[in-house]
């Protein structure tokens, strides 16, 4: 099989991108380990930035986020006992939309089957070869035959744990990365929501989020051990714990429901540089990890497609080579400020095991900061946004 570009993995960074390239007038097919079903269902991100809505509406794929998606003009820090609201749009004149990551990603299957676009579910022994020669090719079984793809480019967006990455060679490749010493506990919740805006709460005990899903679904999340088992916390235990950290004395209650999903996430920050390995392009996480605290993630995924369609489009069009070149510094420029952005969030908001009670204090006070001034307010709330 013969193709423009072959694109390894169906998440929002993969689909998208195939979706911008035909709008472009280019071919791609897109390689994916999981079924439909799994990645239609798989509960991730939330928060997106104004100009990831953009995207999604300039590709026609908003119309539903447009109508279920719950604009946000604010959000509280929690700490001390009170909470304090950060007002993004009187900060940035700019909001965010909590429409669920795998709402996205139904949009986008829906936008690309019915453009007759090319998605492999269910791919197994997925390989790359001679991506560093004018004509790459993946190799892969599905349906129970092997099949071959090459194609122009070869574009990884098939996650942290994917097969792309690694063939960009060690010596070649840089990894930055930092292990967080905690987990978040996520879970989905059958009730209304307990705060019209998302909460993010710093506490002796650990951080807590209160976020959303829909109007009857809540989703929250807590610090917790990494390695600690979801088996080990019965509901009862997770809610004692979430109105610990949660609730103060302001007659503020959260609300309780039938708990119907829980996980434990691990957290990192991550970066591979170059994103890009002759004529083979990483997009995503598959590039570079964010701890969830900044809401990050799936945006700067969305933010490289951008980069990288246009690059694409640049060179099918006219055979410009330019953007395509400088893909992997312009996509890392922001990727550093949005790694940065999340660590502080991250370190702002998280107990760590190990500070010392004069660290406990600095923390504290850069919270006071925070809140107390609206140039750190209007930082915070540009770099939420994603104004940068
Ligand atoms: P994905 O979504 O991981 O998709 C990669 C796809 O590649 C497939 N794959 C393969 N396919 C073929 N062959 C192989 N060898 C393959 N290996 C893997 C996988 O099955 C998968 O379908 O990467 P992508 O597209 O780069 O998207 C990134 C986002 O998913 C991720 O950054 C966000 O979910 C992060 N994130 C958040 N981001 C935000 O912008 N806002 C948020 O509020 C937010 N909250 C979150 C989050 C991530 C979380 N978790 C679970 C890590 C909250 C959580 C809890
Ligand atoms: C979510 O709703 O899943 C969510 C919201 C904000 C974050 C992280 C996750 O910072």
């Amino acid at each position: 099989m013969r193709t423009q570009v072959a694109i390894v993995g169906a998440g929002p960074a993969g689909l998208l991108l195939s979706h911008l390239l035909h709008l472009n007038g280019i071919e791609s097919v897109v390689l994916e380990s999981r079924s439909r079903a799994e990645i239609e269902a798989t509960i991730r991100a939330g928060v997106l930035e104004q100009g990831s809505m953009d995207i999604l509406n300039e590709a026609g794929v908003g119309e539903r986020m447009r109508k279920e998606g719950m604009l946000h003009h604010g959000f509280e820090l929690a700490f001390g006992g009170r909470r304090h609201r950060v007002d993004l749009t009187e900060l940035t004149g700019k909001a965010i939309t909590v429409y669920p990551q795998h709402e996205v990603i139904i949009d986008l299957v829906a936008a690309r089957l019915a453009a007759g676009g090319q998605l492999l579910f269910e791919t197994s022994e997925v390989k790359l070869h001679e991506v560093d020669s004018a004509q790459p090719s993946v190799s892969f079984v599905h349906s129970g035959e092997a099949g071959r793809i090459v194609a122009d480019f070869v574009i990884g967006c098939d996650g942290f744990h994917g097969v792309s990455r690694p063939m960009i060679p060690e010596g070649v490749r840089e990894d930055f990365q930092r292990i967080y010493p905690f987990g978040w506990f996520g879970i989905l919740v059958e009730s209304a929501p307990s705060s019209d805006e998302l909460i993010y709460a710093q506490h002796e005990r650990g951080f807590a989020l209160v976020s959303t899903r829909s109007p009857t679904v809540q989703r929250l999340y807590f610090q917790c051990d990494p390695q600690d088992k979801t088996g080990n916390w019965s509901d009862d235990r997770i809610w004692a714990e979430l109105h610990a950290r949660l609730e103060h004395n302001d007659g503020w209650k959260l609300k309780e429901g039938r708990i119907f999903q829980k996980g434990i996430i691990g957290m990192r920050s991550f970066v591979c540089a170059p994103m890009r390995h002759g004529r083979l392009f990483l997009a995503g996480d598959a590039a570079h990890i964010v701890p969830p605290t900044g809401a990050k993630g799936m945006n700067l995924a969305i933010s490289d497609v951008k980069l990288l369609s246009r690059a694409l489009a640049g060179f099918y069009r006219d055979g410009s080579r330019e953007l395509l070149d400088s893909y992997s510094s312009d996509a890392l420029k922001r990727v550093w400020r949005a790694e940065y952005f999340s660590w502080w969030m991250t370190r702002m908001l998280h107990s760590f095991a190990d500070a010392s009670p004069f660290e406990r204090r600095m923390q504290r006070a850069e919270l006071e900061n925070v809140v107390s001034s609206r140039a750190l307010r209007t930082a915070l709330a540009e770099n939420y946004v994603g104004d940068f």
